[in-house]
């Protein structure tokens, strides 16, 4: 084993020097999902190979979290380096204008003033134009100009209209003669839904909500109308996101590193695997999709292997938010679940400030550059940006959320932060690295999907070395401690 180590560190030292200094970056987000969802944490229930490789060859990190607990702001924090909540980034539709200013620096204009190429593919979610979005010209402001290259995506969630890819600003496969509408207040004349036509609905039905414009048997949010040629085919969507990937990693001409950020669309709702990942797992659709991802995975690093850029390109993989059963569909998530336990023992879930709802599967992979270790460094995804632009030498402006922690990042320490704000559906916690502070709030027990979000009947903190389930308030015990986090949170909310 040493000397396999050896050998492998040793031949680092045929790279490069620019390669050493500028590796690619792959930055790859899942959607939903859950820190035992994967099991290079340890979990028995479905197996993940391709994504448990980067664990067990990287820097596992056990400690690592999104910014908030749903996706758009979880990934307005990536991108930007700033905490969410400050910009009161929610959930979005489909037709929301884009989130991020043209002004704003982010992760990709970062990499791209350090002379990279980048590439966004797959689930963006942080809006795209400017309102009123005419999808049959090109669409601006999207990813092209907020510092991507090139980018094709999937514009919010795949449950919500319009159910086309957008490549470059353009509807890919789109008809002039067929032209897109979208809306997400009233529905377009002539246009069933799943409400007035249920029998549209032949792949699956909605548990709540989702039961607007049927595209594909699946009914959506929002009404959508036109765009036929266009639509995405669900079951297709990870053929098609590796596709693209694979074609971006083939422009690669080794003169100029990249960054590309790879949103996977699973397992987020409507869970529809390729047929040939049905009945891969016990789990229905929600474990066929997880092993579908972890296809992806493997796909996109043997394509790094063959086009041999894998020794310098550092691989990042992650999840927009924590894990959730019935997301809006009868998918049998819950029903078939059985014995995974999709939170990794803890608390919450999607769309709570309890600990599954941001702790989320963290890994970051180098060939031959780092030592394989398992890390409880608390870190999070918005530290990327300015944790890479210290490896960088690039300057980032201040005043942002992002801390440098390359160090904990490359697994050459497991200090990370001191503390950090914690957000789900608004509400703010605070985390420091054994600690969490969470505030009273009111709300329904159970979230309609089932995860647990507003059940903190006082201000409670809770150790989570000894108290995963975030079940025994010890603030009686340690007072001063809950102050001092209960200031640190007051701080950064008026800064
Ligand atoms: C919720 C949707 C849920 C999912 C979520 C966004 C309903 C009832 N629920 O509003 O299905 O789409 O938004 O998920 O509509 S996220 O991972 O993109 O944040
Ligand atoms: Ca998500």
């Amino acid at each position: 084993m040493k000397n396999l180590l050896l050998t492998a560190l040793g031949s680092l030292s045929a790279l490069p020097l620019w390669a050493q200094q500028h590796p690619n970056v792959l930055l790859i987000i899942a959607d939903d999902l859950g820190y035992g969802d994967v099991s290079a944490y340890g979990s028995q229930t479905i197996s993940t190979p391709n994504i448990d490789r980067l664990a067990r060859g990287g820097v596992c990190l056990t400690n690592g979290h999104a910014s908030s607990a749903t996706s758009t702001p979880s990934r307005y924090g990536l991108m930007t380096g700033i905490y969410p909540w400050r910009k009161k980034a929610n959930i979005l539709p489909g037709d929301a204008p884009l989130i991020i200013g043209e002004e704003q620096f982010t992760i990709a204009r970062m990499f791209q003033n350090a002379g990279y190429r980048t590439g966004a593919i797959g689930k963006w979610h942080l809006g795209i134009g400017q309102g009123k979005v005419d999808w049959n010209h090109t669409i601006k402001p999207g990813p092209n100009e907020i510092g991507f290259d090139y980018s094709c995506i999937l514009p919010a969630t795949v449950d919500r209209v319009p159910c086309v890819y957008v490549e470059n600003g353009d509807v890919v496969g789109l008809d002039p003669n067929d032209p897109i509408e979208v809306s997400y207040k009233k529905n377009f004349e002539g246009q069933p839904t799943g409400v007035t036509n249920p029998e549209l609905m032949t792949r699956v039905t909605p548990s709540h909500g989702h039961n607007n414009t049927v595209i594909n048997g699946i009914p959506r949010i929002g009404f959508m109308r036109g765009g036929k040629t266009a639509l995405w085919k669900d079951d297709e969507m990870a053929n098609f996101l590796v596709d693209k990937v694979k074609a971006f990693l083939d422009l690669q001409n080794g003169e100029q590193p990249f960054f590309l950020y790879y949103g996977l669309h699973e397992p987020h709702v409507p869970r529809i695997p390729n047929p040939r990942f049905e009945g891969s797992t016990t789990m229905g659709p929600r474990g066929d999709v997880i092993v579908e991802a972890d296809w992806c995975v493997g796909e996109v690093i043997h394509k790094l292997e063959e086009k041999g850029l894998l020794e310098n390109t550092i691989v990042i993989f992650s999840s927009d938010n924590g894990p959730v059963l019935d997301d809006g569909y009868n998918d049998q998530a819950a029903e078939l679940v059985g014995n995974h336990d999709m939170n990794g023992g803890y608390r919450g879930g999607k769309y709570s400030l309890y600990e599954a709802g941001t702790r989320v599967p963290f890994f970051v992979y180098w060939k031959g550059h780092i030592r394989p270790v398992t890390s409880d460094a608390l870190v999070a995804q918005q530290d990327l940006l300015a944790s890479f632009a210290s490896m960088l030498g690039q300057s980032i402006p201040e005043g942002l959320d992002s801390e440098n922690h390359l160090k904990a990042f490359l697994g050459k320490t497991k200090k990370g932060r001191k503390g950090m704000v914690i957000e789900a559906v608004g509400r703010l916690g605070y985390r420091t690295d054994e600690y969490a502070l969470l505030p009273a709030y009111k709300g329904a027990k159970r979230s309609i999907t089932g995860n647990e979000m507003g059940i903190v009947d006082t201000l409670s903190l809770f150790d989570l070395r000894s108290d995963r389930m975030q079940e025994l308030n010890v603030i009686g015990k340690h007072q001063k401690l809950a102050q001092k986090m209960q200031a640190a949170l007051e701080a950064e909310r008026i800064k």
